[in-house]
């Protein structure tokens, strides 16, 4: 197979689904990916300079801030309001989204993220990676009458959504809604190059990955749903697989099929993860990919969010899997 760079493929696809394409997102795009090629060389050197550990902060989100979170949010944040493609910017690191001014250059496109997604994984080398959602500016909207308000979109109107994983190596995973495809950062060219094209999630797959430590504070039909899994009544045990990682859980589903289950529980009765910039950019690649995403109840692309930060349930993989947890979710009645 010939080296395909992502910014080539990118083109490629504009000139067949996005033949009007003004080059605005594929500037963001650049820009984006030499972020994240940035990121992944401090992270891969973080045992190497003083850069583990924690600044001693804490984030809107109650959490220790490490030092790759905020050296990541602050390059993601510098590089998209210079691309002069971005009109505001939503991060987990932000209490509130990023105006680009109006007299400064700036373009259509929302970009949320999650600039380091497993931050506790940092210090013991387990992969981590920067999720990313990219919506249009709403066009009712002027200029200056943006407000975080307009940015809260359901997921069903993401233009693009993916992630970078750092881990064995530096991957690229994204869409632009015309399917899902894989590039791998070759180093010695610093270049991400297409190695996994049209991912297509197996429909039942051979790992289920939740955190069972927390099984005593889930609900009825989260307890059974997992159980369905771990101790079935007439088929051997699904393997379980948890890294503790969004990006190297869900990556792992992906490619591999199967369920990552984050439901809600006593201590987070709406779920911990977050839908603008964890759980709605996952769902976009599943559905892209064949798969399903749920919170229970509803499809998680077509949930409104109320505000930036605002959590949910995670239900998401092979789409016979996430079916086969929702019949225990509409059986207790609590969907
Ligand atoms: P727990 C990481 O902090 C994160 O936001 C996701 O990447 C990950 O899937 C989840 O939280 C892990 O949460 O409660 O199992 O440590």
């Amino acid at each position: 197979m010939s080296e395909v760079t992502a910014i080539e493929h990118l083109i490629a696809s504009q000139r067949r689904w996005s033949p009007h394409a003004t080059g605005q997102f594929t500037s963001l795009m650049h820009d984006l990916i030499l972020s994240a090629k940035i990121i992944s060389r401090n992270v891969n050197q973080a045992g190497l300079v003083d850069i583990l550990g924690s600044t001693g902060s804490i984030n809107v989100q109650g959490e220790q801030v490490q030092k790759l979170d905020t050296f990541a949010n602050n390059t993601l944040v510098y590089r998209m309001q210079s691309s002069g493609a971005v009109c505001a910017v939503g991060s987990e690191e932000m209490a509130e989204p990023f105006f680009v001014p109006e007299n400064e250059p700036h373009g259509h496109y929302v970009i949320f993220f999650d600039p380091l997604d497993g931050s506790s994984n940092i210090d013991v080398g387990v992969s981590i990676g920067t999720i990313f959602s990219i919506y249009r500016r709403p066009d009712d909207e002027n200029y200056w009458e943006l407000t975080p308000e307009a940015l809260m979109r359901p997921g069903l109107e993401q233009v693009a959504a993916g992630y970078f994983l750092y881990g064995s190596s530096t991957m690229l995973v994204y869409s632009t809604g015309h399917g899902v495809n894989g590039f791998t950062l070759d180093s010695s060219i610093g270049e991400f190059l297409l190695t996994h094209p049209n991912i297509q999630i197996p429909r039942v797959g051979k790992y289920y990955s939740a955190n069972h430590g927390y099984y005593k504070y889930w609900n009825e039909a989260a307890q059974q749903a997992v159980t369905t899994f771990s101790l079935p009544e007439n088929r051997p045990p699904r393997s379980l697989r948890y890294v503790g990682s969004l990006v190297a859980d869900f990556h792992r589903t992906l490619l591999k099929g199967g369920l990552f289950f984050y439901p809600e529980d006593s201590n987070h009765p709406n779920g911990k993860l977050r839908l603008m910039y964890e759980a709605s950019p996952m769902a976009f690649l599943a559905e892209q990919a064949g798969g399903k995403a749920t919170d229970g109840k509803m499809r998680i692309l077509e949930k409104v969010p109320p505000s930036i930060h605002v959590r949910t349930p995670l239900i998401i993989g092979s789409a016979d899997d996430v079916d086969q947890v929702m019949e225990f979710y509409q059986d207790s009645g609590s969907n």
